[in-house]
């Protein structure tokens, strides 16, 4: 099982068997989706009825559990008479469904009948999250997904644990959400990407669309606005955003650091409160990233005084905000999230040591270990190498809790991977960059240090094989793991 729960026991000579008579029980509607989803899986693989039903049945889903597991906590029993999950929430419950899910064999996740048995190895679990973020990160501006694209991720991400999506939403290369009050970002900034073919973006309805199906999922988006730099885009599509009152063409390739707002102008932040209003108003969660990462063509005064006002003005709009690790070097906001994506840089450890002395929080994404678009190994032909080749060892082996030097362990709330997108442009080349590293940051995210083994983990991740072949997914079948 991904992630390894905190406490598992076998139930020795006990054995769960799903039979055609089976039924699915709540005591809470906050469950009904979960166990309406559950049962319709279930019912494609196996045929069964599986009615969803009031009170007890022979899967019992019930939110009149303990407090002490907090909100994604759940305790699960599988044994001959049937499955119990109880949790404080049904976030925790969804969990713990998710865990079940792995229970079944592969080919419950089947969109066809299957033959059974359909048999769980008796089992008590106690299980909650070591980290509250638990992130993937997937940039729609270099190349633009659809949101039955990203959809399909989110379905992934969730067998995972994962409870954040971060959107990357603007680069130069594309803007990706439509902004009533500047129509022309997504109408001209929104028309390309990487390569020169056609680009999209999300029309409110979309966002919301994909924002509310997150949440079915127990996701919770994060969009991220990136600022003052990758943001040619924006910078072609308004010329009063440039400091020559100029705009740039679009841009179709894959240099970074040539964009810059212009820092003195009141427009840029008459634009960016728009924005982030705007933006806002579609993000049920807490935060909102500006992004701030690589502004190589803004003067560092200026990239300070920029920091100081965009971050104001996301507070002003009532989100907390996130950013990458350079906005430490100016003065942040109470409970800023600060995410770090630095190698062993000294430079970059010194921002994420800066953010922690004022009070921010740090999510995780060293890149040479949790940047999904870095290459396997020399002989990867997608993806990147600029942090080095990232093997799904080397994406597992770290603790997040003492990756940064000087940093305390109490100030990490938990990790993200992120998916840049220069050379991906399709769900196919997604799945082969995020599996199978994703399911091992995920686990580092979730599973107790003590749980955390290199040894172990393959052998548990060389069992999802199957899973993924059931699924659909076009995983790379890395010679580290002896695929089943
Ligand atoms: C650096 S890491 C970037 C992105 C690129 C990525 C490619 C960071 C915050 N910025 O603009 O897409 O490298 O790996």
């Amino acid at each position: 099982m991904i992630p390894q729960p905190t406490a598992q026991q076998a139930l020795a000579d006990e054995t769960f068997l799903l039979a055609a008579d089976a039924t699915i029980g709540l005591d809470d509607p906050s469950a009904q989706l979960i166990a309406d989803r559950f049962a319709a899986q279930l019912r494609r693989s196996t045929g069964y009825d599986l009615p969803v039903r009031d009170g007890t049945g022979t899967i019992t889903l019930s939110v009149n559990g303990p407090e002490s597991l907090g909100a994604e906590g759940y305790e699960l029993r599988a044994d001959a008479s049937g499955v119990t999950i109880t949790a404080a929430t049904a976030e925790g419950l969804f969990r713990g469904v998710t865990t079940l899910r792995q229970l079944l064999p592969a080919k419950a996740e089947a969109d066809s009948q299957q033959d059974g048995p359909w048999e769980i190895a008796g089992t008590t679990i106690s299980d909650s999250p070591r980290y509250e973020y638990r992130g993937m990160m997937l940039d729609v501006s270099r190349h633009f997904f659809t949101v039955d694209q990203v959809k399909r991720v989110i379905d992934l991400l969730s067998l995972y644990k994962i409870n954040r999506l971060h959107l990357h939403l603007s680069d130069d290369q594309g803007w990706r959400i439509q902004v009533d009050s500047w129509p022309n970002l997504t109408a001209h900034g929104g028309s390309l990407q990487v390569g020169g073919g056609e680009g999209g973006s999300y029309s409110k309805a979309e966002y919301a669309d994909l924002v509310q199906y997150a949440a079915e999922h127990y996701i919770t988006v994060v969009p991220e606005i990136d600022t003052p730099g990758h943001t040619n885009a924006a910078l072609a599509s308004y010329a009063e955003l440039n400091k020559g009152d100029q705009a740039p063409e679009l841009y179709t390739e894959t240099e970074v650091g040539f964009s810059s707002f212009a820092i003195d102008k009141d427009v840029t932040y008459a634009f960016l409160d728009d924005v982030f209003r705007e933006v806002a108003e579609q993000t049920p969660g807490e935060l909102l990233h500006l992004g701030g990462d690589e502004a190589h063509s803004t003067e560092h005064t200026d990239y300070l005084t920029f920091v100081a006002k965009a971050t104001e003005l996301v507070v002003k709009n009532g989100k907390r905000v996130m950013g990458w690790h350079e906005i430490a070097d100016g003065p942040l906001p109470a409970d800023t999230v600060v995410q770090y994506w630095g190698t062993e840089d000294p430079k970059a450890q010194v921002l994420a040591q800066k953010a922690v002395e004022q009070g921010a929080s740090l999510v995780l994404s060293p890149a040479n270990r949790a940047y999904l678009d870095m290459k396997y190994d020399a002989s990867t032909e997608l993806g990147l190498d600029w942090a080095g080749l990232v093997s799904v060892e080397q994406s597992y082996s770290w603790n997040p809790a003492t990756l940064v030097p000087g940093v305390p362990a109490s100030a990490i709330i938990g990790v993200e991977a992120p998916l840049w997108t220069e050379t991906v442009d399709d769900v196919s080349k997604i799945e082969y960059l995020v599996f199978p590293r994703l399911p091992g940051i995920a686990e580092l995210g979730w599973s107790q240090e003590s749980a955390l083994d290199w040894t172990a983990y393959r052998d548990r991740l060389a069992e999802q094989g199957p899973r993924w072949e059931v699924l659909g997914v076009n995983f790379y079948r890395a010679p580290e793991i002896d695929w089943r």
